[in-house]
């Protein structure tokens, strides 16, 4: 929460969204208008294998999970052009935003959203099938076409996770930010610090990372123990880099 009282929080819209073109419906029902909250982020991601698993780690273990990594990729709804499978990820900051935007998102299931929240953005959504090799129904997938925040420590990891400090105008940053002054090559979830043919450098010495990140980077290089892995670390660096 920053000095004037407001939080932020993630919405992602999905591929689901995007494919049934509820992208202008989305925004507009999440606009200052109905929700007195303003854009402090939005980026176009083609949503790569760790960040999908990343921002799904609590869902690790489910039988859904495979799947759920398939549809936030885009590979379900765009199977046959890869170049659409993307997610419109957005920053909306303001009094309450969590609470407000989950309220117009509605219940995760889309038939409970449908009979309990009608109106609801995820009232639109459906529920896929899940079947084994073979043929089986083993569970339900629901492409509820948004994701939103749930709770405050939730907009923080996912924030961090999608976003970098300079994605968000200064004004509008809420988390503690901090200049590093080493290198972090990245390779093979190997962390080093000085350059390896291969590796991609996610943070040079002087730029602006988020503090939290910073402290974790520190902590993985000396081979400690960090509140979060290094992939959810680096896969907002390598957002929409083709490598
Ligand atoms: P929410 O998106 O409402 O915060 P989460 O975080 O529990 O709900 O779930 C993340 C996503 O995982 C959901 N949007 C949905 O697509 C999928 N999901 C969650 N629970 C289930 C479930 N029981 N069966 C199938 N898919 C689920």
């Amino acid at each position: 929460m920053n000095k004037e009282g407001s939080e932020q929080t993630l919405v992602l819209i999905k591929p689901d969204a995007l494919k049934n073109s509820l992208t202008g419906y989305v925004i507009s029902q999440l606009s200052e208008f109905h929700t007195g909250l303003h854009f402090s982020g939005a980026k176009i991601v083609q949503v790569n294998k760790m960040l999908a698993t990343e921002h799904y780690a609590e869902h690790k273990d489910k039988i859904f999970f495979p799947s759920l990594l398939d549809y936030i990729m885009g590979f379900d709804h765009y199977r046959d052009e890869p170049w659409k499978r993307r997610v419109i990820a957005l920053v909306y900051q303001g009094p309450d935003a969590i609470a407000k935007i989950r309220n117009i998102v509605g219940p995760t299931d889309p038939h409970i959203a449908r009979e309990n929240k009608p109106g609801s953005i995820r009232a639109l959504g459906t529920k896929v099938p899940l079947k084994d090799s073979a043929g089986k129904m083993v569970g339900e997938r629901m492409d509820n076409l948004i994701h939103a925040s749930a709770m405050a420590s939730d907009a923080e990891r996912e924030i961090k996770l999608w976003f970098k400090p300079s994605d968000i105008p200064p004004l509008m940053q809420v988390y503690p930010i901090k200049v590093s002054d080493e290198h972090y090559y990245f390779k093979n979830g190997i962390l080093f610090l000085t350059y390896e043919p291969g590796s991609v450098c996610l943070i040079a010495p002087g730029d602006c990372v988020w503090e939290s990140d910073l402290e974790a980077l520190r902590l993985l290089h000396k081979g400690l123990a960090s509140k979060c892995s290094v992939e959810s670390v680096a896969a907002k660096y390598l957002i929409n880099e083709n490598r």
